[in-house]
């Protein structure tokens, strides 16, 4: 399998290829660790994956916000500032969109994502808050706005420009990381190489990769990436639409193939993953009758923000036919994932309990 624009190898037991870009097969990362190492940790790119040397790249911080006119840093400049981890997932906003149309009979724009749109890594970096410190950020500042180096993206005839994305100085200041390593290597290509951005529990989008310039602003700054996408449109929200998306929502899969054969009369062992972008998973329910009966998996992971728990749980299939599988989270900050997902235009967020159908032979 090849996607235009991607430069590692897409094995089809590891990613299902959706365009120009590439899925997670979820059953690929039973027997993993937490972790999803960098060999099928999806990719989602806007244009395509540029091959930048390190050696001459740098990234400059200009902008109203600054004390001073713009600074610069080299990769081994910033290599050479306090480093920082983090443990966190980059998932895209459109995760789970397919299920809008499949599950909910509702039409949606973008691309058709089951659930494996996400990856969790340990990110290594230097936090942006040193490095705005660094450059001089004042008081007055409010708004950061990090650009990709990759090709200006053209959408329907319309040039909108490199990717990038307002994020308020307040998050920039608390928890993001400009990453040169994922899982202990240097970032790939398709990752960002050399440097990205790693917002932590925030939709992918502001997770910008290839990064080169970061605006700095003392007024608010706005792109299409905040204004027109990443946003909830729809009847069921304001006219001029949502607040820009921000967390992400809450999830669980499982990891085994959809329409997956499995024996009658011999135990199986369900594992899947949940996740929340706005606080650790506290629970997870599992029903395997299509969701007349649950009961509780067991966590394989402390809950930990910004990551994501394994879970399992014992079953004996007894009658052959189709059987359909559910799991159902719920975080610590009081949400259980719901039946319906609230729709959008373009089929961001998704949260409901997704239905997984197998076959019991
Ligand atoms: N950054 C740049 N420069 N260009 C892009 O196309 N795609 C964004 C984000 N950062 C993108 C980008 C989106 S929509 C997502 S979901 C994540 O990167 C995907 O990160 P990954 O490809 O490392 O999984
Ligand atoms: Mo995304």
């Amino acid at each position: 399998a090849t996607a235009p624009g991607i430069v590692k190898p897409l094995p089809p037991e590891l990613f299902t290829v959706r365009g120009t870009n590439a899925e997670t097969v979820f059953s690929s990362l039973r027997g993993t660790g937490v972790l999803t190492p960098a060999d099928r940790f999806f990719v989602r790119n806007h244009t395509v994956t540029p091959r930048i040397d390190a050696a001459g790249w740098e990234l400059t911080v200009w902008g109203s916000g600054l004390a001073g006119g713009p600074v610069r840093f080299s990769y081994d400049e910033l290599r050479a500032l306090p480093a920082s981890t983090v443990t966190a997932f980059v998932e895209c906003a459109g995760n789970g969109r397919s299920f809008y149309a499949t599950q909910q009979g509702q039409q949606v724009g973008g691309t058709a994502w089951t659930l494996g749109a996400i990856g969790v890594a340990r990110w290594r970096g230097v936090r942006l808050g040193e490095v705005l410190r660094r450059a001089g950020v004042t008081r007055g500042a409010v708004d950061v706005l990090p650009r990709g180096l990759d090709d200006e993206v053209v959408s329907a005839g319309v040039n909108l420009g490199r990717v990038r994305r307002p994020l308020p100085l307040a998050k920039a200041l608390d928890d993001v990381l400009l990453a040169y390593e994922m899982n202990g290597e240097p970032l790939p290509p398709d990752h960002g190489h050399p440097v990205r951005l790693i917002v932590p529990g925030w939709v992918g989008i502001s997770s910008v990769k290839w990064l080169g310039d970061i605006e700095v602003s003392d007024e608010p700054l706005y792109s299409p990436w905040n204004t027109d996408m990443y946003r909830l449109f729809g009847p069921e929200h304001p006219p001029e639409g949502s607040a820009p998306l921000t967390r992400q929502t809450l999830k669980s899969a499982f990891e085994l193939d959809r329409d997956a054969a499995l024996p009658a009369r011999r135990p199986v062992l369900l594992t899947g993953r949940s996740w929340s972008g706005a606080a650790p998973v506290r629970e997870v329910e599992i029903s395997t009758d299509g969701g007349a009966h649950w009961r509780r998996a067991r966590l394989h992971d402390a809950p930990r923000p910004g990551s994501w728990v394994r879970w399992s749980a014992g079953w004996v299939p007894r009658t052959p036919g189709p059987a359909v599988l559910l799991a159902r989270a719920t975080d610590r900050a009081g949400r259980t994932q719901p039946d319906v997902s609230v729709h959008n235009t373009q089929g961001y967020l998704f949260d409901a309990v997704v239905r997984h159908p197998v076959t019991v032979v």
